[in-house]
């Protein structure tokens, strides 16, 4: 089983879905293992975005991602890290497929819904960075021989 973070951004939380997102990824078979709410500081999003640091949007995004609070979730399952990006889809709302989250619910590069970690060290970083250990659970879904065939996971 693999963790992997997601943030709903402000856009999410402003535009009331909250619920809808999160009940995407539960109704996929994700097991929700950790999640809080949490006022993002300038400080942690120069940590988080610092692959962006040179790009003219840098602090725009970091602004846009504290306008309010956010909701930072980690979510638990086989292969998890790659099926939560499959589900965002790409970056930009307006190009990202129907079906995905953006291409659902986005029209924009940059209000584009949830963060969702790239790849098992983003993901082991970036789980690290928002919450301690204390805040992960260890826990299976009762309905786990449903959602896997017993030799998936
Ligand atoms: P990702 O969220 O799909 O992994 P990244 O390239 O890691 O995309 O960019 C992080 C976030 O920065 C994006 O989700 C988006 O909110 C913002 N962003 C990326 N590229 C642009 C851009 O060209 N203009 C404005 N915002 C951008
Ligand atoms: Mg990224």
């Amino acid at each position: 089983m693999e963790r992997t973070l997601v943030i709903l951004k402000p856009c999410t939380i402003q535009r009331g879905l909250i619920g809808e997102i999160i009940s995407r990824f539960e109704k996929k078979g994700l097991c929700l293992v950790g999640m809080k709410m949490v006022w993002l500081t300038d400080e942690i999003l120069s940590e988080h975005y610092a692959h962006l640091k040179e790009k003219p949007f840098f602090q725009r995004i970091k602004d846009a991602m504290s306008v309010c609070p956010v909701i930072v979730c980690c979510w638990e399952g086989v292969d998890a890290i790659q099926v939560v990006r499959l589900m965002a889809g790409t970056t930009n709302g307006r190009n990202a497929q129907p079906g995905t989250i953006r291409g659902d619910y986005s029209m924009s590069v940059q209000e584009n819904i949830v963060h969702a970690s790239d790849s098992p060290e983003t993901a082991a970083i970036e789980l690290k960075r928002f919450f301690v250990d204390s805040e992960l659970f260890s826990y299976k879904r009762n309905d786990l021989l449903s959602i896997y065939a017993n030799d998936e996971f």
